[in-house]
């Protein structure tokens, strides 16, 4: 059986994917925190991973890492520094000099949260991340690729949408992910032979979903739930939005802290830095 260390094991997904997972591998769950809900045959390693002496001695002798730790919404610039970034280095930079060979990185539809809803976007697009947690999630895609192409790991990127049970809202309904077809990704990431940098979304067969998921599938991916069994409730609880988050993929990321130019561009260059 093989060991698989899941980092930030006491959040939301990391306790989904225990469940998920428990009894198919030999998990380590680690954390900063205690862990709320235990697996029969899980141990726990708690782990500060700004650390890189923490991350060294938990990535010892597993076979694969999934790297769920840090920040898992926007927030202060110092707080997505240490645990997304300094963490996320680490935690790569731990398993080479460990012999891991394969790290999934469970980013985020935050890395391309600017993207408009209208448009459906694949795994090859460029990141348009719509906050710091955002372009934390871009950097340690950008990681992923340095250590898959310089030192040779194999590097699995699951950008998720958002993991629950139910999808909660109209957002949700495109971009949910049940908890069994996060864990048939997750499967997917720590077995495929053939993995050596991959991004896929991290969505469920969902009928309103945006993305062009044709990496996954190409990779075995077959999701067996789709939001649309909600979406009637889903829709009758709706509240109306912000007008301006409605139109983008990232919603309420994408206008949080938005702020009018300090200094607007002198009118000439105005078009041309347009996009
Ligand atoms: C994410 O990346 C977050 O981790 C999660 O808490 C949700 O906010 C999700 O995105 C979402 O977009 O719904």
């Amino acid at each position: 059986m093989k060991t698989v260390l899941i980092t930030g094991a006491a959040g939301d997904v990391g306790t989904h994917l225990r469940r998920e997972l428990a009894g198919r591998y030999h998990i380590i769950a680690s954390d900063l925190r205690a862990l709320k809900e235990k697996f029969k045959g899980q141990s726990f390693k708690r782990a500060d991973l700004s650390s890189m002496r923490d991350a060294l001695r938990i990535t010892k002798g597993v076979d694969a890492v999934v790297h769920l730790g840090g920040y898992s919404v926007e927030g202060p610039w110092e707080g997505i520094l240490s645990a997304n970034i300094v963490g996320c280095y680490n935690v790569f930079e731990a398993a080479r000099r460990n012999g891991v060979k394969r790290i999934l990185f469970p980013t985020s539809n935050h890395a391309v949260g600017f993207y408009a809803r209208e448009q459906t976007i694949d795994h090859r697009v460029y990141p348009r991340p719509d906050s710091r947690y955002g372009v934390s999630k871009v950097f340690g895609e950008a990681l992923g690729s340095l250590y898959a192409d310089k030192y040779g790991m194999q590097v699995f990127c699951l950008r998720i949408g958002n993991v629950a049970p139910a999808p909660v809202d109209k957002r949700r309904l495109s971009i949910w992910l049940s908890p069994r077809d996060l864990a048939q990704l997750v499967t997917i990431g720590i077995e495929h032979p053939d993995i050596r940098f991959e991004i896929v979304y991290g969505v469920s067969n969902n009928t309103r979903g945006w993305y062009d998921n044709s990496n996954a599938f190409r990779l075995g991916y077959e999701p067996r739930d789709d939001s649309e069994a909600f979406a009637r409730d889903v829709l009758a609880r709706e509240k109306p939005g912000d007008p301006t988050a409605e139109l983008y993929q990232g919603g309420a990321f994408v206008v949080a802290e938005k702020i009018p130019n300090p200094a607007p561009l002198p009118r000439k260059s105005r078009s041309k830095r347009r996009r």
